[in-house]
């Protein structure tokens, strides 16, 4: 096979007619943001809206992506002048290509270049999206892992960080030093309250930088709150060569994602921002009611299905959805979820429900359980534990979310129904590893063990007879039958 052209700024014109790409002057746009974790995700979502922006003629937002760690993404898309492909797939399929990234930095190779870019004037927000553990902080209490070697090397290193707060601290430093503006910080991350949460860690870490740092930050640094939405399954070579055939010009690197997107802002930025709300993002006073509904239904069943449908044998979430056990089983959990939620009168949660389910059957999409079975000490916590802390104070029960901690107990054992290995990730897997060695194979035993794992349970829920006994009935039963008879057996109570 003769090697097709790349995707490129000299590709684009020789794209088909069908393929949306920027109409915009990419050499006249400024950087008005540094995204730092250049992910598929981000790429799919506030890359996106951003380029909407930039082809609504406002040329102030160009986007500097900056990865944490490796430089994969850098490599490929420098080759492509940083175009990529957006695939949207469903019964339909749309392309287009986005051209709102102009460069990549790769943190670890030269960390002064991306504080220094911070710190350029025309950057007014640095997004994120850096995943739960990007944030070191301990999930249960929401503090930051100060003792983390992490947070203990940035601190010692200021001119060299490798957490996004050794650099937002360096950058808000010396642009206050520099009289330029401070920048708003924008989570883009499934945290709960993620603004507010990373405000308290970053001021937090601020403060153990210097105390009148950490008041700066307290005072004078916004990070607003926001709920993304967006399903985006991780690129595969398959995706690859159908976007080749389909562009005609090979893209390395391009994003597959669902239709379906939302982006909740609030709005509080301190040195202006892009009109994403005119790309369809929605400004708000408070997200808080959008952001709890999304991560306990959607993120809450969607942790459900990864467990439980991993270990009934299901490689895809839309796989799992095609098992009624599991569908009624998720459905079930959003029930649940529900009388959890602080909802504002104009929000239709049956109908938001609904259509979860609908998006979760997109078989169009080959998003696997295994990556969405990822990190689970992290995810854990919102999704599923509030939801329980909540339902035990109304006295409702909570078998079902209960069942999905037992589930990921399972998982975590790192051994399938099958007696297959499970690749299981996750940033306290050496914890979580040792506390099961330590356990034995008694399952009481097991969940007590696992229950210690304070990062995760705090010290309320293992203290708790109702939510010990559920776990611990739950893992039994998973352990004798299955997880899916056991989904089936509580479907008949
Ligand atoms: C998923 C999310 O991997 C996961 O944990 O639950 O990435 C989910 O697809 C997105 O939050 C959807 O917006």
């Amino acid at each position: 096979m003769s090697p097709r052209q790349r995707l490129s700024a000299a590709s684009l014109s020789a794209l088909p007619a069908n393929v949306a790409r920027p109409a915009y002057d990419r050499s006249a746009i400024a950087t008005g943001i540094v995204h730092l974790g250049i992910g598929s995700f981000h790429r799919a979502h506030q890359a996106v809206y951003t380029d909407s922006v930039l082809t609504s003629g406002d040329r102030r937002w160009g986007i500097v992506g900056a990865s944490l760690r490796s430089p994969d993404t850098r490599d490929i898309l420098n080759a492509q002048d940083y175009f990529y492909t957006l695939n949207l797939r469903a019964e339909a399929e749309a392309l287009r290509v986005i051209g709102s990234l102009q460069d990549i930095l790769v943190a670890p190779e030269n960390p002064a270049v991306l504080i220094e870019t911070l710190c350029r004037p025309s950057v007014a927000v640095v997004s994120l999206t850096v995943t739960e553990k990007g944030y070191h902080y301990d999930p249960a209490t929401r503090a930051l892992n100060e003792g983390g070697p992490n947070i203990r090397h940035d601190l010692a290193h200021p001119g060299a960080p490798r957490t996004i707060f050794g650099f937002l601290a360096a950058a808000i430093a010396r642009r206050r030093k520099l009289g330029v503006m401070p920048f708003t910080v924008l989570s883009c991350d499934n945290l709960p309250a993620n603004g507010r949460t990373l405000h308290g860690l970053l001021s937090r870490y601020a403060q153990l930088v210097s105390p009148d740092l950490g008041s700066f930050v307290r005072d004078e640094i916004l990070c607003p709150n926001t709920m993304v939405d967006r399903i985006v399954p991780a690129t595969t070579d398959d995706d690859r060569r159908r976007l080749g055939d389909a562009l005609g010009v090979d893209d390395l690197w391009p994003v597959v994602a669902e239709p379906f997107t939302q982006w909740v802002i609030e709005d509080r930025f301190s040195s202006g921002r892009p009109a994403w709300d005119e790309a369809g993002a929605t400004f708000v006073r408070d997200v808080a009611p959008f952001e709890s509904m999304k991560l306990r239904l959607l993120n809450g069943s969607h942790s459900a299905l990864a467990y439980l449908g991993y270990l009934s044998g299901y490689e895809t979430v839309a796989e799992a959805m095609g098992d009624d056990a599991l569908a009624g089983f998720a459905e079930g959990l959003m029930t649940d979820a529900m009388p959890t939620l602080d909802l504002t009168s104009n929000v239709d949660v049956g109908a938001y429900k609904a259509s979860l389910l609908a998006r979760f059957r997109n078989r169009a999409l080959h998003h696997r359980t295994w990556q969405i079975a990822m990190d689970g000490s992290q995810k854990l916590p919102q999704r599923i534990l509030e939801p329980i802390r909540d339902r035990l104070a109304k006295g409702l029960p909570i078998e079902r979310h209960a069942l999905v901690v037992a589930g990921w107990m399972r998982y975590v054992t790192g051994v399938d129904e099958r007696g297959r290995l499970i690749d299981v990730r996750d940033p306290l897997l050496q914890s979580i590893r040792d506390t099961l060695e330590n356990a034995g194979r008694d399952v009481p035993r097991i969940v007590g063990a696992l229950l210690g794992l304070k990062t995760i349970f705090g010290g309320d829920l293992p203290a708790d007879q109702r939510f010990r006994l559920a776990v611990s009935d739950a893992l039994t039963s998973i352990c004798s039958v299955g997880s899916r008879q056991t989904i089936e057996r509580l479907a008949k109570f």
